[in-house]
């Protein structure tokens, strides 16, 4: 038995995005939640992980009073580029939405959100380990962890969600009799690079070539972001830089002339892709959100804005069972979260089969592939679905 009893309304496993927002959004709605993390606060901060918050998330992040950073320090974008055919062809997100996109990582969201956390006097156990999670059908879920100091605890609590990432343990809680999976793995990686190097272009490029997949993004004006596909068992450590900047140089060259601006490459590895959602997203008094639930490959930027999605959603249906005694919208909640999944799930996987070269790849879908880049870029309202899917429709929804 744990030497130590806890109690609490929400207990939270996982410090990534969703369960730093969810526990913050409850807190606003007095609500208390503690925090369960195996991985220590600088680790978390330290992981550099894309971001692009849509226009929803940055506007749940000002509401929620956790936005003040990313407004000063993000760079709002009005639109992207999709080269393909050696020529650049601008999706005007704001002209076509009137809606924009901002370009604020990943690990910087965490800082904000933990330090808010932190402030509120909010409990967060770093470096928890041996953590489980058990009676999730019954009143009363509890969650067992070592904290650091070794002293096992047992938390009970009356919510329990699963914002563990893909690699959690709360998914395995709902049972496989009553769970599905849905997996693609694709058979391609993203080679990923951190430069110092001035921006090559004001705003992001995705580019089909016929040697693969490029994107060009940023993390400041000094520092470059980019990818290029690769065999998603690729090492990188075998890739020089000189090879690595002939690479993306060939992905994104074309009649234009347009070349890179290159630089100091500080940074490389490897990200495997792949889709994956599971249904139910809930069993008992469990409920999973973020990627503990799903993840899309990194084409589409939506990972972040999937999970803040799922939490905006919770965060409503545990007010009103807390303080309204109802859960009807806690009992709806994996079909109103799923919506937005497998709409998400499509636009990414659409971004990354249009994008990328396949391994068996003929001629017939090299040219199906440019036929469909040709049609989202011609046509207007075309182009118009594309931008709304990308900036996304605001979070709850
Ligand atoms: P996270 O961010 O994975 O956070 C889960 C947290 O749970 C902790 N954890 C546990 N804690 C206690 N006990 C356990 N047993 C635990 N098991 C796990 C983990 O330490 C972690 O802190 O999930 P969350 O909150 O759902 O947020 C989702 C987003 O982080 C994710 O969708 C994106 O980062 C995905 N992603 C990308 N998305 C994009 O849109 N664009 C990208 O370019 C992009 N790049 C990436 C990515 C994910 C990556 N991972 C997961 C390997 C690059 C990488 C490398
Ligand atoms: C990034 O900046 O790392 C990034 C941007 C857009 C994406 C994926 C990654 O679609």
């Amino acid at each position: 038995m744990p030497a130590q009893s806890d109690r609490t309304q929400v207990g939270i496993i996982g410090a990534g995005p969703a369960g730093l927002l969810l526990s913050h959004l409850l807190h606003l709605q007095g609500i208390d939640s503690v925090i369960v993390e195996r991985r220590s606060r600088d680790a978390i901060e330290a992981t550099i992980r894309a971001g692009v918050p849509e226009q929803g998330t940055v506007d749940t992040m000002i509401a929620a009073g956790v936005g003040d950073r990313l407004q000063r320090e993000g760079a709002i974008h009005h639109g992207f580029d999709l080269r393909f055919g050696g020529q650049s062809h601008r999706i005007d997100l704001t002209a076509l939405t009137g809606r924009s996109i901002t370009v604020y990582p990943q690990h910087e969201v965490l800082k904000d959100l933990i330090a808010a956390r932190l402030a509120d006097e909010g409990q967060i156990i770093f470096e928890a380990t041996d953590v489980s999670v058990h009676d999730v059908t019954a009143d009363q879920p509890h969650i067992h962890y070592t904290a650091p100091d070794g002293i096992t605890h047992d938390l009970a609590c009356d919510l329990l969600i699963g914002a563990d990432g893909s690699h959690g343990v709360c998914r395995a809680a709902i049972p496989e009799t009553l769970r599905k999976d849905y997996f693609r793995i694709y058979p391609f990686g993203w080679f990923g690079i951190l430069c110092e190097a001035p921006l090559s272009h004001h705003e992001l490029i995705y580019a089909r070539s016929p040697t693969g997949f490029a994107l060009i993004s940023t993390r400041s004006p000094g520092v470059q972001r980019m990818y290029f596909q690769c065999d998603p068992a690729e090492d990188a450590t075998t890739w020089s830089d000189d090879r690595i900047w002939e690479r993306l140089q060939a992905n994104v060259a074309g009649e234009d002339g347009f070349r890179l601006k290159e630089g100091k490459i500080f940074q490389k590895g490897v990200i495997p892709m792949r889709s994956f959602a599971c249904e139910p997203m809930q069993h008992g008094r469990l409920f999973l959100a973020g990627d503990a639930a799903h993840s899309v490959p990194p084409t589409g930027a939506k990972g972040l804005n999937l999970a803040a999605n799922d939490v905006v959603i919770l965060a409503r249906a545990i007010e009103e069972f807390f303080h309204h005694n109802d859960n009807t919208h806690l009992e709806t909640y994996t079909a109103t979260a799923l919506k937005r999944v497998w709409r998400v799930q499509h636009f990414s996987w659409l971004m990354t089969s249009m994008m990328h070269n396949l391994p068996d790849e003929n001629e017939f879908d090299t040219k199906r592939q440019l036929a469909e880049l040709e049609l989202l870029t011609s046509s207007p309202t075309a182009s118009q679905t594309l931008a709304e899917i990308y900036v996304g429709a605001p979070l709850g929804t």
